[in-house]
């Protein structure tokens, strides 16, 4: 499991909209949660962190390594 931590979430459109955009991360089996008070993120599979804070960061949040 994959752990990110990601800052700019306000409410759960944030959250839909990071869980889709880690879920279409190549690699990515599971979107196991994404929380919006904790600023985190976890996902199975073998999905490059790196390629996870691109997707999250493309969405306009910032991301980083946990
Ligand atoms: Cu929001």
């Amino acid at each position: 499991m994959t752990t990110i931590h990601i800052q700019g979430m306000s409410c759960q459109h944030c959250v839909k909209a990071v869980d889709q955009a880690l879920a279409s991360v190549a690699g990515v089996e599971r979107v196991v949660r994404v929380d919006l008070d904790a600023g985190l993120a976890q996902v199975e599979g073998s999905a490059e962190t790196a390629e996870l804070i691109a997707a999250v960061e493309d969405e306009g949040y910032q991301a980083s390594a946990a």
